[in-house]
């Protein structure tokens, strides 16, 4: 059988932590009471790349390789047609969101020469999940890509797109490993605000020399239909009469182009800006010039030892009933703000001297800002980075190179996970929230100037990456299932308490009602073993249809449009 094997491609997973280690203050909250049907144990952990654009070149299929590694696939391929079975996976394991719900499975391989597909489901009230593997080769240190095909279909129940991604790798005539992948992404599925306002389509091609390094490209439009273009009147041959901002066709509001080389150990990028063909720059340390050392455009991370943070606008913020709380406001004098017991060993001098966490909005908490060497996290100074300040458009994106390192402004701190806040702003005093960290953001470390592995490479002309039309959209039917068979999840530690750990062997049958575990979706009731659409109600009691949910995508597969493609890069 074909094993997936090795998850290479660029980036390493596994995450620590550099959480400054601050007690958490009068946690009273009792979130035991709080129903598992609130957002507050409903939603899960979402995972960043605090350099994207990489990360969309190569981490995510590394996440979904591991989730379907994670299956038990070997001992459950080949049931019989139209029949899976059912897995709980670690899904924070594999750096992808939570879900206390079991994935279904459907794996098959004809002969050991046979390609081995996969394909998992996940139908549920509010999305749907569906995931395609094609494995042909497996992957090797020769070709950390293998020879696949892996698709990832997100709709809302309702119909509409919120993820899609299709990544595809095969050996060249030439011996090179081609890798080319594109992703389409409601942003609001990040955010937690308004779907459809911001959708982001990425681009990747990816050329990897077998046992040695490698180069690409990612493209990255972002459309935002009801946003105002801020380069429609700085570089109006763009922006003819009567365009459009439409995915995706239309004029995106910003558009990157990302080109990298890479070795074993790091990798070296330049992001060049679309409407005006400029290259993203690097400020000297008093931000008074750009900086002119080894091309002020290049940067240059380790593909390891990942540190993380919290980035302001990735947590959850929940009342007492367990629900997101509806307070917003960008405006600081009308945030709320809540005490906090925070040692500030930099002596921050944006922390004032009785500290408060400011809450912006159900997502949105602000701590202040420190500057922080993208080698290791460690603190420059007391506030923000040399030449930046609180009146940018985005003091966090400005990098400053200081002494040969690369700097950047991030939170001064994370909230812990759990923190209950009490405000203490005149009229709300004392209303207590709860604060879980619903976004976590790996920053890979930023080498020094002169390093050697860095120095090797040299970043290639931008390749032309897939565009809209390259996604799949195969057709992932819902199977038959029972009780499940694999469960990765010990939840007693975490808020997914339902699982408990269980799981059932294939062909006993627990409930003696002569259908065995695999075919029995309620596997410890002997008057009870089929649900078809798997909502949990037997299909004999089943009063809104035993049908399962199809995704279709008809509609949102544009194939009669190009994409917008007139830009530099
Ligand atoms: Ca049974
Ligand atoms: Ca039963
Ligand atoms: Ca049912
Ligand atoms: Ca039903």
């Amino acid at each position: 059988m074909k094993v997936i094997v090795l998850i290479v491609l660029i980036f390493s997973s596994g995450i620590f932590s550099k959480d400054a280690g601050n007690a958490i203050p009068n946690v009273t909250w009792d979130i035991s009471g709080i129903g598992e049907e609130r957002p507050l144990k409903l939603i899960g952990k979402l995972f960043f790349v605090h350099q994207y654009h990489l990360d969309l070149a190569f981490g995510r299929v590394n996440d979904y390789l591991c989730l379907f590694r994670n299956t038990e696939y070997q001992k459950f391929s080949n049931l019989e047609d139209g029949v899976g079975y059912e897995v709980i996976l670690d899904n924070n394991a594999c750096q992808n969101g939570e879900v206390n719900l079991p994935w279904l499975v459907v794996s098959k391989q004809a002969t050991t020469s046979d390609n081995l597909v996969i394909e998992l489901s996940m139908p549920n009230k509010i999305a749907d999940a569906r995931l395609k593997l094609t494995l042909e080769e497996e992957t090797s240190l020769a070709n950390p890509y293998g020879v696949l095909a892996l698709d990832y279909n997100y709709l809302s129940m309702g119909g509409a797109p919120l993820y899609n991604a299709t990544y595809e790798s095969s050996v060249l005539d030439s011996n090179q490993v081609q890798f080319q992948a594109t992703v389409f992404l409601d942003n609001g599925i990040l955010t937690g605000t308004a779907l459809g306002q911001t959708l982001l389509f990425y681009g990747t091609k990816i050329l990897h020399n077998q046992n040695s390094d490698g180069y690409g490209t990612v493209t990255e439009l972002v459309f935002a239909p009801n946003a105002t273009n801020v380069y429609a009147n700085a570089v109006p041959q763009f922006f003819p009469a009567g365009y459009t901002k439409n995915y995706p066709d239309g004029n995106p509001v910003n558009i990157t182009t990302t080109n990298f080389a890479y070795n074993n150990n790091v990798v070296k990028y330049e992001t060049t800006t679309g409407y005006t063909g400029q290259k993203n720059q690097i400020y000297n340390a008093d931000k008074t010039a750009l900086e002119s050392s080894s091309p002020g455009t290049e940067l240059c991370v380790s593909r390891t030892n990942s540190w993380d943070y919290v980035p302001p606008k990735r947590y959850g913020v929940f009342n007492s009933s367990g629900d997101r709380i509806t307070f917003s406001t960008a405006d600081i004098t009308q945030v709320q703000t809540a005490s906090y017991n925070y040692t500030n060993p930099e002596g921050n001098t944006l922390w004032n001297a009785n500290p408060k966490i400011k809450i912006f909005s159900s997502s949105w908490v602000g701590t202040a800002l420190q500057c922080k060497k993208l080698a290791d996290g460690t603190s420059f100074g007391d506030g923000l980075c040399p030449g930046t300040n609180m009146n940018d458009p985005n003091p966090t994106a400005q990098i400053v190179r200081i002494n040969g390192h690369d700097y950047q402004n991030f939170p001064l701190f994370d909230v812990p996970e759990g923190t209950v806040l009490t405000i203490d702003n005149p009229g709300v005093d004392g209303n207590e929230y709860y604060v879980r960290q619903l976004g976590v953001a790996k920053v890979y470390p930023a080498k020094p100037q002169g390093d050697a592995d860095c120095d090797s490479l040299t970043i290639q002309a931008s390749l032309t990456t897939p565009d809209h039309t390259f996604f799949n959209y195969p057709v992932v039917a819902t199977p038959r299932t029972g009780a499940v068979l694999v469960n990765k999840l010990n939840a007693t530690k975490d808020l997914f308490s339902q699982s408990l750990g269980n799981y059932y062997s294939k062909d006993g049958d627990a409930d003696s009602d002569g259908v065995p575990n695999y075919l029995d979706a309620f596997p410890t009731d002997p008057s009870k073993s089929l649900d078809a659409d798997h909502d949990i109600v037997d299909d004999a009691e089943d009063t809104n249809g035993t049908t399962p949910f199809q995704q279709d995508w008809t509609n949102y597969k544009h194939l009669e449009k190009a994409i917008y493609s007139n830009y530099l890069k």
